[in-house]
């Protein structure tokens, strides 16, 4: 039977935006007549709380207050209506002849609901389908100014920035921590037009000319005839692929090193990877390669940790970003150049600038920083903005060019195709998050999704029905003009320079600058993802590319994986190693890294509070956990319990810190039962808390704790004494020692006999 309808349970009231008086005139049903309303767009009602947040449900799950609540009742008080704006009294039932009878086929709106409904998917990204984005504010800082023309780049100029973050391979639904490149793709909204910087996490990419593209992407996809496996080159297709095709051999080497993994979007590199060309106000030319510099250092996740995220927490990427930019922690980066004289043979030292298969190391060319980038506000609306947004290699604004780099050429094609398929037509820059914010005068006109009402009747030039109207603009009215780079005389070839057969050079000089965990990470990711590989051969022809490597990765991966060494088939070129492309060695602000605090009942929850206190107050976020729901010390001054040992995983934080027990020797922590906190015999700890512990340690985090941990520590095997542990006697103290530890990321000491 009919259920009856409740009127809406909050008055009507005014929604987001203006709307037209018309609706508004209508009766309203109960109550006062509503004030105009527009289409509302926000989501509905705020989420109710979570059993392990900490705090009512304005709080997001890092504690801090999300501002949710204000954007959540956008559609407060407004009626629900069809999408031409009539209301609706009923839409949980379909019109039909009686109760028991057929569904009648006049019913508009079960027809409307459905039809959209089918309808609210769009094709994937061909590839970097899973991504994550956030809108931010670039700040240029004048450094520029003698190169490039470009008015973003002039000092205390403020542009909005929007970034998308991807993996490369995965479908849009696939987990965040696979190994692959990560894509960085920066809108920069200008004054003089969009610039649009798409890079990647990795300098270099698989392949020197575009028309290779649709080769090393069937290749790294699913396996064709059953589709797996999802977002993975550790099959046979992808190493067929790379151990033939050698000019992919340095993007390869740099996807199995620790880049591939990253432990977090705010935490990686990126890289414009093609050679740029910059202009400056006196028509003078240099060439420059943008680089993305992240203020909290680069940090990789460990494969063991990484594969662990894959199923507890697939969207880890995504959500850090977000977690982040909602508790203010805003991640940054400075955006720089490495300037390169513009001569006709366009190389540097030596390396072609034309392959984007070739660095030139920041040893060589330092990078000169130029601006700042602050990401501060997280998207409204995933589909509208994240998946929405189209990029292009060919947004560029006045002052910056493009080179003959073949693999931008096919770029500049392929970015504007595919969304016309993507985004269903030609009119994809009128979508909210792709319009410019420099005035569009174009005469571009009709067309799929058109939602501009053009005006004039003259949209083509020359002409006097509208004026002449648009005008053209000059070199000195900021028109974007190509720089008038000479062509050498030549013949049509399909061929590439001699500079760009060189495979093996590069590579080398990457492994010749990596530390020796780093080193260990390469020479097992080769030998897990071969291992996944059924065919022999494949194994055997990439076994042979690594000899022309190194010998010690070749045969460290051999060994890995039960065959012989090949020796080198080309010389070993003796290179330079180049100490910033290693990870290590530095040390980097903790901010917004995750301490998780192991508690219960029995401990010191003073020293809980405290340490607490001070993980917030050193811009880290503090989870603690315990052995059930709610709080530890509910009768007293609660600590609430946002994690418990049931939901917790090692991988979700970056280090922990184990409560001391108040007064307590070392034999204390562990004495208790961790699910009920009842008395158990020291020798039984929680074997939650026990595998906690131990697979932090194994991933090399920093493992703090006061009064009593050096018990619990002891139960896996842990001594006080070893890198990366540290017990004191309080939490502030155990902070402190954790918190200096941490800034090297993790205790590298402990390799290789961590993971
Ligand atoms: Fe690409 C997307 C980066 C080579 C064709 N690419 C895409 C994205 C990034 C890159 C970050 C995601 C943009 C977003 O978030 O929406 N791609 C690169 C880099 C490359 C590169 C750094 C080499 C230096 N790409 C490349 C080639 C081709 C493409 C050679 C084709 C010839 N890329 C595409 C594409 C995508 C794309 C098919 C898919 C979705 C899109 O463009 O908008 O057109």
């Amino acid at each position: 039977s009919k259920t009856p309808q409740s009127p809406s349970p909050r008055p009507p009231q005014a929604s987001h935006a203006s709307g037209t008086a018309a609706r508004g005139d209508l009766p309203g049903r109960p109550g006062p007549v509503p004030p105009p309303l527009s289409e509302p767009t926000e989501p509905a009602e705020p989420l109710p709380p979570k059993a392990d947040q900490d705090g009512p449900a304005t709080m997001s799950p890092t504690g801090q207050a999300t501002g949710a609540e204000q954007e959540s009742v956008a559609q407060g008080g407004a009626y629900l209506t069809t999408a031409q704006g009539t209301r609706l009294p009923d839409t949980d039932h379909s019109l039909k002849a009686g109760a028991r009878g057929p569904v009648l086929l006049q019913d508009h709106h079960l027809r409307e609901k459905i039809t959209h409904f089918d309808h609210e998917r769009i094709p994937e990204r061909v590839v970097h389908a899973r991504g994550a984005a956030a809108h931010g504010v670039f700040l240029g800082y004048g450094a520029a100014g003698e190169v490039s023309k470009a008015a973003f780049l002039a000092k205390d100029v403020e542009t909005p920035v929007f970034v998308r973050f991807s993996t490369v391979l995965g479908s849009r639904g696939s987990a965040d921590t696979v190994r692959d490149t990560r894509g960085f793709a920066t809108k920069f909204y200008t004054d003089e037009g969009t610039f649009d910087l798409v890079g990647n996490n990795i300098p270099v990419f698989f392949i020197q000319d575009a028309v290779k593209f649709p080769d090393v992407i069937h290749a790294g996809k699913p396996h064709p005839d059953r589709e797996i496996p999802q977002a993975q080159s550790a099959h046979d297709t992808f190493w067929d692929f790379v151990s033939l095709h050698t000019e992919a051999t340095h993007h390869t080497l740099w996807n199995m090193s620790d880049r591939g993994i990253p432990r977090s979007y705010r935490m990686m590199e990126g890289f414009g990877v093609h050679t740029f060309r910059l202009v400056n106000a006196a028509d003078e030319s240099v060439l420059v390669k943008f680089h993305w510099k992240p203020k909290l250092g680069v940090h990789s996740l460990v494969w063991e940790e990484a594969q662990m995220i894959s199923g507890t927490d697939p969207d880890f990427h995504r959500r850090d970003l977000f977690d982040a930019i909602e508790a203010g922690a805003f991640p940054q980066w400075e955006l720089g150049i490495q300037v390169f004289p513009d001569t006709p043979e366009q190389t540097f030292e030596g390396i072609d600038l034309l392959d984007p298969t070739k660095i030139v190391p920041e040893e060589l060319s330092p990078v000169r920083p130029i601006g700042l980038m602050t990401l501060n506000a997280n998207t409204k609306n995933y589909f509208a903005e994240t998946e929405q947004v189209a990029f292009h290699p060919g947004h560029l604004v006045p002052g910056i060019d493009v080179t003959d780099d073949p693999l931008l050429a096919g770029r500049l094609f392929s970015y504007l195709d595919t969304q016309i398929s993507r985004l269903g037509g030609p009119n994809f820059a009128q979508i909210p998050v792709n319009r410019p914010h420099a005035p569009v005068n174009d005469m571009l006109r009709d067309g799929m999704h058109q939602s501009a009402v053009h005006t004039g009747t003259a949209p083509y030039r020359p002409n006097t029905l509208d004026g002449g109207c648009p005008f053209l603009a000059g070199a000195d009215t900021a028109a974007y003009v190509e720089a008038p780079v000479r062509v050498p005389e030549a013949a049509k070839v399909r061929e590439a320079p001699a500079s760009f057969s060189d495979h093996f050079t590069q590579p080398r000089l990457f492994w010749l600058s990596m530390t020796p965990p780093e080193r260990e990470h390469i020479v097992a990711a080769y030998t897990f993802e071969l291992s996944k590989c059924h065919e022999q051969a494949v194994k055997e022809r990439e076994l042979k590319v690594l000899a022309n490597i190194d010998p010690q990765l070749c045969e460290e991966v051999a060994t890995g994986l039960g065959l012989p060494a090949p020796a080198a088939a080309v010389p070993l070129v003796p290179a330079d190693p180049s100490p910033a492309l290693s990870q290590l060695g530095g040390t980097w602000p903790a901010d917004g890294r995750v301490i998780g605090i192991v508690a219960d009942a029995a401990a010191d929850l003073d020293g809980v509070r405290s340490a607490r206190q001070a993980v917030l107050d050193a811009g880290m976020v503090p989870l603690v956990m315990g052995p059930t729901g709610g709080a530890l010390d509910p009768e007293g001054e609660p600590v609430a319990v946002q994690r418990t040992f049931a939901t917790a995983r090692s991988v979700e934080f970056d280090a922990l810190l184990l409560a001391g027990v108040p007064g307590a020797g070392a034999d204390a922590y562990g004495a208790r039962d961790a699910k009920a906190g009842a008395a158990r015999p020291p020798e039984a700890p929680d074997p939650r808390v026990l595998l906690l512990v131990a697979e932090a340690y194994r991933h090399g985090k920093v493992i703090g704790g006061w009064n009593g941990a050096e018990r619990l520590l002891m139960s896996v095997g842990i001594t006080a004494d070893e890198p990366g542990i540290a017990v004191a006697d309080s939490g502030t103290a155990a902070l402190d020692a954790l918190t200096a530890a941490l800034s090297e990321h993790r205790a590298w000491d402990r390799f290789p006999t961590a993971l």
